[in-house]
């Protein structure tokens, strides 16, 4: 039941991640109001919770890299908030870039590799007015954003990543309607679906001008099965498929969008959308992939997109989700298929629990999944594994309700308690000395 780095290849990176909104405290150091804390106050959350003060990282980061360094991790994954460099999102905010260079000079001085993400859905609210991702203008704006972090903080971070999750940020916000702004529009979710592509490339244009170092984009992936051999599931299963994961890498690495999910967008997307997909194509330089569970399909009568996620029995985190480590490998094996000799790095990997410090069941997840990444970086170039989370955090709309940390957070004192999972990567990967 132990973590065998030597199972894994030599300079393999492993990583705990965490995102700027879900963790820092958005009230300090003059950060601007977020498309989420405007979703929260409009009841979008869990008790309307927000990240107002989270885990107080903006004042706790020295003792939060302290126990990642001591845990034996070699790298921390980490996001720039966009609305706290540019409250307004067009004005730059000094505090919020000394607040990130001090964030850095502390992970390099404990010998942490900074692993950057410039969008983690921290939109300032002032360009969620105007629409968000389905006004193009806002994806001028982040190419600015991304300028920026890129001159400033390009040279010392390992690598910057566009976009956390784009099916995130577009469907399940502007379709589904689960996340901020909570919209369950198919013509805005049609607009963001492709706009969140073309900020990947105009994101990538401006990072690349202003830093050597590897920029790329981290996608998630949910692989479904069909819960029968009929038409009907099967084409539930390809919906599932072109608009929950081919969409967005077939979109970054082909240039193209699959024809299931195209034929009921496209007539939503913008003008001339074809224009855009050489800049959304520009070669990359890793793919981030983050992974939790994996589905079972089936037809459904109804309504758009007709597709029911059925129970397989399996064993379910505090998310409902199901266990399904073998499916990891499947996601590698297939996102390999498209990026061929690229990187990849699994960017997020773990589960919600309600087991509090004696988590035992955190543990037999990750091990059973980096079992199934060992065995895949024997034949793919997977370089990194991170896990999800260094600590419990505000999960979005379920707030501060699940908890995904392995290490523990009391809210009401901000103290932090190692769980039984952390001591168990410590364990590994201390072994390495
Ligand atoms: O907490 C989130 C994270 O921000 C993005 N990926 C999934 C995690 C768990 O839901």
């Amino acid at each position: 039941m132990l973590l065998e780095p030597r199972d894994f290849p030599e300079n393999f990176v492993f990583g705990a991640a965490t995102a700027a909104y879900q963790i820092e405290g958005h009230q300090a150091g003059g950060a601007g109001e977020t498309i989420w804390d405007h979703f929260a106050k409009n009841g979008g959350t869990f008790e309307a919770q927000d990240g107002a003060l989270a885990c107080d990282h903006y004042h706790r980061f020295e003792g939060d890299l302290d126990l990642m360094a001591d845990g034996g991790f070699d790298a921390y994954r980490f996001s720039f908030s966009w609305a706290r460099l540019f409250p307004d999102g067009k004005n730059l905010n000094p505090e919020g870039l000394a607040f990130y260079d001090r964030l850095i000079d502390a992970m390099l001085e404990r010998k942490l590799r900074p692993f950057a993400t410039a969008y983690h859905w921290d939109m300032p609210q002032t360009l969620g007015a105007i629409g968000g991702w389905a006004n193009r203008d806002v994806v001028n704006h982040f190419g600015d954003f991304v300028g920026v972090v890129a001159k400033h903080f390009g040279e010392r971070i390992e690598s910057l990543a566009t976009i956390n999750e784009p099916w995130c940020a577009s469907w399940l916000s502007h379709f589904i309607g689960e996340h901020a702004p909570g919209l369950q529009d198919i013509a805005v979710a049609s607009k963001t679906m492709h706009n969140i592509m073309l900020a990947h490339g105009v994101g990538m244009e401006a990072a690349r001008a202003e830093t050597t170092k590897p920029v790329g984009i981290v996608l998630n992936f949910t692989p479904g099965e069909a819960a029968s051999d009929s038409d009907e599931d099967q084409q539930a299963l390809a919906l599932h498929e072109a608009i929950s994961n081919e969409w967005f890498i077939s979109a970054a690495m082909r240039g193209e969008y699959p024809a299931a999910a195209l034929k009921v967008l496209e007539p939503h997307m913008p003008k001339n959308w074809q224009n855009d997909m050489d800049v959304i194509s520009a070669p990359i330089d890793f793919m981030g992939i983050n992974f939790y569970t994996s589905l079972k399909v089936k037809h459904q009568e109804g309504d758009f997109p007709n597709i029911e996620v059925v129970s397989r029995g399996l064993e379910t985190t505090d998310m409902g989700w199901e266990i399904e480590p073998a499916a990891l490998g499947r996601v590698i094996v297939s996102v390999a298929s498209y990026t061929g000799e690229l990187p990849l790095y699994i960017t997020e990997n773990g589960m919600a629990a309600v087991s509090g410090i004696n988590d035992m069941d955190r543990i037999s997840y990750f091990k059973s999944h980096t079992d199934v990444v060992a065995a895949c970086a024997r034949q793919y170039p997977v370089k990194g594994y991170f896990v999800w989370s260094l600590m419990d955090n505000f999960e979005w709309a379920l707030g501060y309700s699940k908890r995904f940390g392995i290490i523990h957070v009391d809210y009401d004192t901000q103290v932090r308690t190692p769980k039984d999972s952390y001591h168990w990567w410590k364990t590994g990967l201390t072994k390495r000395a």
